[in-house]
């Protein structure tokens, strides 16, 4: 099995899985910022042209990196971070559709449709005039899910999960990049800093996030 690695928030999150996991996994450097993911080897791989991914050892390359958990769960149960009981993996599952859906995507895509849209311009469709409400939409979101997580340590009750890797890999990218945790959410600034606290946070950072001066 091999990694296709690369500087940026989603890599970053499989690697934090890993790191919490304890599974080692060879990683094999795809240059994301000369596009080298957007073209033939790696999209006769991954046509999603996206990083991570993950080659498995019959061969075969798993595009998306909550697909590839959802494997390497399934291969290395302990520690769960989907779940131990078929009732903890729906409870994650819904958690992390709640944290992608309403305010991950909408961070990305605001920021691809504006401070990256030089880099994105050429390779997906993008939309500028989206990219102020998508932003303030993915705000108000955060403050919803602040009004949830009151009182308690992680997304998910109880448990630190995939969806507290989702948020906190996207937040501290988007920090970087004019997308902070809205001022008013005090239960979400307590929860990053209880994320950015475990070992695998710093430990999951790409060697390029200081040249680029952007954590991923
Ligand atoms: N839905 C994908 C999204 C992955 C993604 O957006 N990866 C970024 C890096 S953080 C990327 O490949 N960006 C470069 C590009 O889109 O060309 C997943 O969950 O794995």
């Amino acid at each position: 099995m091999q990694m296709y690695n690369s500087f940026g928030p989603n890599p970053r999150a499989m690697r934090m899985f890993l790191a919490e996991k304890g599974i080692n996994v060879p990683m094999r450097d795809v240059y994301l910022m000369g596009a080298e993911n957007r073209r033939p080897p790696y999209t006769d791989r991954n046509p999603g042209g996206h990083l991570p991914a993950l080659e498995l050892d019959n061969g075969q390359t798993i595009g998306e990196t909550v697909a590839n958990w959802e494997y390497l769960e399934e291969k290395h149960p302990k520690p769960a971070l989907i779940g131990e009981t078929p009732e903890e993996r729906a409870q994650t599952r819904q958690w992390q559709r709640r944290v992608e859906l309403n305010s991950t995507e909408n961070i990305y895509n605001g920021f691809r449709y504006a401070e990256g849209l030089d880099l994105f311009k050429t390779r997906i469709p993008v939309y500028p005039e989206a990219a102020a409400s998508l932003k303030s939409l993915a705000q108000k979101r955060l403050e919803w899910l602040d009004g949830l997580i009151g009182g308690r340590d992680w997304i998910a009750p109880s448990r630190f999960t995939i969806a507290d890797i989702i948020l906190y890999c996207c937040l501290d990218f988007s920090t970087g990049v004019g997308q902070a945790i809205p001022g008013s959410a005090r239960n979400l600034q307590a929860w990053f800093k209880r994320v950015e606290s475990r070992p695998s946070a710093i430990g999951s950072l790409h060697p390029a996030s200081a040249k680029l001066k952007t954590r991923g």
